[in-house]
C-alpha cells in the first residue's frame, strides 16, 4: 500500500512522459485509478493472490489431445468430419503411400548389397509424410530433414531422379556430391537436405519471410518445414520458432514424432508434453495429430496451411507416428528395442492398411487393384533402379566445381592438384583402374 501511495505521488510529476503507443502504460493509468490489476505495461497478465505453479498446456494436467479422423479399421471416429476428398485424390495418396515402402525396400537392400553407400527408410511414417505432402501446394517450399522422400513422390518427382541421387550417377542434379537421400530440387520446391540436424528450421523461417516479401508469392505459398522430435532438441529448433514468432512468416513446422532419435526413445528426449507443448510458448497455433491416420494429417495440414497464409504466421503440427524401420542402414534397432514391439506396431497401427480400409469402405479400392498396383510399382521402381545402377558417375573433376560461386578458391585448387598427382602416379594399379572406370571420362579430366 505504501509503495502504491508513493507511486501515485510520483506519477503526476512526470506529465510529459509520452512512451511509444505500444508501450502505453496501462498499469500507470490503473494505478491512477487506484486498482493494481496489472503488473507491468508489457504484460496483460492479470494479478492473482494464488501462489500456484503450472506445468500443463491444457490447464488440467492432461496431455494435449491427438486429432484423429479414422479409427484403426479406417472408419471415421464419432464426431469426426471427413475432409473434402475425391476418389482420384484419395487413390493417388494411397498409391504414393504404397510406392514409398516399395522404393525403400529396394534401396535399403541395395545398400546391404554394397551398391549404394547409405539409405534411410520411411517405414511406418507413410501417412505422416504423404498425408502432409497432400495437404500442401506444389509451390510451397519444402525444407525437409531426410525421411520425407514421400513428399517428392507426392509431387511426382521422377523415380529416375531419386535413383540417380542415391547412386550419385551422372544424372544426379548434385553431381554425386551428396550422401544418398540428400535430395534437392528447385523445380519441385524441395530445398536440399543437409545432414546437420535442425539447420532447416531457422532457414524455413527465413524462407517464409522471403515468401512474404515477394509480391508474386505473398499470400500464395508457405514454407513447410519437417523435422524429427529428436531434431527439436537442437538450439536451432528454438531459434527457428522464435524467429518465426517475432518476425512473423507463413511457415508450417511439421514435427514427425516417430518415437526415436536413433536409439534414444522419445521418453528420454523431453520431460514436457512432447513437441506440441512448446508451440504456445512461442505464441504459435499448434495441433497434435495422429500421424498414422492419413486423413487426419491431410485435414490438419490443409487447415494449418490456411492459417499460415491468413495470419502470415507460423503454425506447429506434431505428427505422432512410429519409426518401424531402423534409423538408417548404419543402425540395428533391435539392439535397443524389442523385435516384438516393432511387429506389434506394424500389425496394430499400420497407416497404409488403415487408409486402404477407408478407401474400400468408400468403394474406391479392391483386392484386384491392390495386386495390380503392387506389381506395377515394383516394375517402375526396378526399372529406375537398374537404369541408375548401370549409369556412369559424373566426371571426377566435377567434385571441385560449383562449390562456391565465382573463381575456385586456393584450397580447392590445391586439392585438385594433389588428386591429379595421385592419379597420375597410381592410375595403372588395379584398385585405381577399377574405381576410375566408374566415372565419365575415367578421371582423365583431373589427370590432364
Ligand atoms: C547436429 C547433429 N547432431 C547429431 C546428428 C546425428 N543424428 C543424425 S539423425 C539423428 C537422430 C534424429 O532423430 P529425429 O530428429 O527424431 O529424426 P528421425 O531419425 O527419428 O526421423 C542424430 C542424432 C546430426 N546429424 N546432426
Ligand atoms: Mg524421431
Amino acid at each position: 500500500m505504501a509503495v502504491v501511495c508513493k507511486l501515485r505521488s510520483i506519477i503526476p510529476e512526470v506529465p510529459n512522459l509520452s512512451p511509444p503507443s505500444m508501450f502505453r502504460p496501462t498499469a500507470f493509468s490503473t494505478l491512477r485509478r487506484g486498482f493494481a490489476t496489472q503488473l507491468l505495461p508489457t504484460s496483460k497478465s492479470p494479478i492473482s493472490p494464488s501462489l500456484s505453479f503450472f506445468n500443463s498446456v491444457t490447464g488440467d494436467d492432461t496431455q494435449i489431445p491427438t486429432y484423429r479422423v479414422l479409427d484403426g479399421v479406417g472408419k471415421p471416429i464419432e464426431g469426426a468430419e471427413i475432409p473434402e476428398i475425391t476418389r482420384d485424390f484419395a487413390r493417388k495418396m494411397y498409391e504414393k503411400m504404397c510406392l514409398l515402402p516399395q522404393m525403400d525396400t529396394i534401396l535399403y537392400n541395395s545398400q546391404r548389397q554394397g551398391k549404394i553407400s547409405f539409405y534411410m527408410t520411411s517405414h511406418g511414417e507413410e501417412a505422416a509424410i504423404v498425408g502432409s505432402a497432400a495437404g500442401l501446394d506444389f509451390e510451397d517450399e519444402a525444407l525437409a530433414q531426410y525421411r520425407e522422400a514421400g513428399l517428392l513422390l507426392w509431387r511426382d518427382y521422377p523415380l529416375d531422379s531419386i535413383m540417380a541421387q542415391c547412386f550419385g550417377s551422372h544424372e544426379d542434379s548434385a553431381k554425386g556430391r551428396q550422401m544418398p537421400v540428400h535430395y534437392g530440387s528447385k523445380e519441385y520446391h524441395f530445398h536440399t537436405i543437409s545432414s546437420p540436424l535442425a539447420t532447416q528450421i531457422p532457414q524455413a523461417a527465413g524462407v517464409a519471410f522471403a515468401l512474404r516479401r515477394t509480391p508474386s508469392r505473398r499470400d500464395k505459398s508457405i514454407a513447410a518445414c519437417y523435422f524429427g522430435e529428436g531434431a527439436a532438441s537442437e538450439g536451432d529448433f528454438h531459434a527457428g520458432m522464435l524467429l518465426a514468432s517475432t518476425i512473423p512468416s507463413p511457415v508450417l513446422f511439421i514435427a514427425r514424432n516417430n518415437g526415436f532419435a536413433i536409439s534414444t526413445p522419445a521418453a528420454e528426449q523431453y520431460h514436457g508434453d512432447g513437441i506440441a507443448s512448446r508451440g504456445p510458448g512461442y505464441g504459435v497455433d499448434t495441433i497434435r495429430v495422429d500421424g498414422n491416420d492419413a486423413l487426419a494429417v491431410l485435414a490438419a495440414t490443409r487447415e494449418a496451411r490456411k492459417r499460415c497464409l491468413k495470419g502470415g504466421r507460423a503454425v506447429l503440427m506434431e505428427v505422432m507416428t512410429y519409426r518401424v524401420g531402423h534409423h538408417s542402414t548404419s543402425d540395428d534397432s533391435f539392439a535397443y528395442r524389442a523385435r516384438s514391439e516393432v511387429e506389434d506396431r506394424k500389425r496394430i497401427d499400420n497407416p497404409i492398411a488403415r487408409f486402404r480400409l477407408f478407401l474400400e469402405s468408400q468403394g474406391w479400392w479392391n483386392g484386384e487393384e491392390e495386386e495390380e498396383l503392387k506389381t506395377r510399382l515394383k516394375t517402375e521402381v526396378m526399372k529406375a533402379f537398374k537404369k541408375a545402377e548401370s549409369a556412369p558417375r559424373p566426371p571426377l573433376g566435377e567434385m571441385f566445381t560449383d562449390i562456391y560461386a565465382g573463381e575456385m578458391p586456393w584450397n580447392l585448387k590445391e586439392q585438385k592438384e594433389e588428386l591429379k598427382q595421385l592419379l597420375n602416379k597410381y592410375k595403372d594399379y588395379d584398385g585405381y583402374k577399377k574405381e576410375l572406370a566408374k566415372f565419365t571420362k575415367k578421371g582423365e579430366d583431373v589427370m590432364q
